[in-house]
């Protein structure tokens, strides 16, 4: 049976979709030494499959929440939606999480743990800061645990898909910047000309329809003359 030393983490890698890695660890058992944790050292065997538990669905979110973490408003409850797992891996023990990071310091701002059924969350309101960026990150982690009278033998995976996430520092602040100034009208000016947010040339999350209709028409330039005129976001 081959052997894996001290410090490799076969476990940790998403390791059933990396072709190199499945080159370098075909099906078969492997010894694992591990030392320096809360057991000290511990030898346990990794049964590696020859197929993947879950060929294709992973955790992602939906087309339609990527966009709407573009702009997203702080003030109110943010929906996710994502998909939930078409064949539940045969785990004994699984743990699934939203976890959201500050882009800039990297601080864990939000977690939370759901199920693997589950197919949407609500971010409550306030949870989040204003004109600020994110990291939102769905995560997967399963366990298989088979004691054969000699040895555990463990099978594990972890899975983690992110979107980016921006939060609106106010209504018509098209680049975060505080201020609803000539910058954001030059913005706005080229999205009323093109109207359409699903037009390729729209700027991605359509940020310039502010009433979240779908077009940049009159509508969003009413609300977006009242905040020009402010200038600062209050
Ligand atoms: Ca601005
Ligand atoms: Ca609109």
């Amino acid at each position: 049976m081959p052997s894996i030393g001290p410090g490799s983490f076969l476990y940790q890698q998403p390791f059933f979709d990396d072709p190199s890695l499945l080159a370098s660890f075909p099906a078969g058992d492997y010894v694992c030494n591990a030392s320096g944790g809360t057991l000290g050292p511990v030898q346990v065997t990794v049964t590696r499959q020859a197929q993947p538990y879950w060929p294709d669905s992973v955790p992602a979110y939906t087309p339609a929440t990527i966009i709407a973490m573009q702009n997203a408003n702080a003030a109110f409850d943010l929906a996710l939606d994502f998909n939930a797992w078409a064949a539940p891996a045969p785990a004994d023990f699984g743990i699934n999480f939203v976890i959201i990071y500050d882009a800039l310091t990297g601080s864990v701002v939000y977690s939370v743990g759901f199920n693997a059924a589950d197919m949407a969350h609500a971010v409550p309101a306030g949870t989040l800061t204003r004109g600020r960026s994110y990291n939102a990150f769905l995560y997967f982690s399963g366990r298989s645990q088979i004691f054969d009278g000699t040895l555990n033998r463990l099978v594990a995976y972890d899975y983690a898909t992110y979107a980016t996430l921006f939060t609106v520092a106010c209504v018509g602040d098209l680049n975060r910047d505080t201020f609803v100034d000539d910058a954001d009208f030059s913005s706005f000016a080229l999205a009323y000309d093109t109207l359409l947010c699903d037009e390729p040339t729209m700027p991605f999350g359509c940020p310039a329809d502010l009433n979240r209709d779908g077009t940049v028409d009159d509508a969003d330039f009413s609300i977006f003359a009242a905040a020009y005129n402010d200038l600062i976001c209050p």
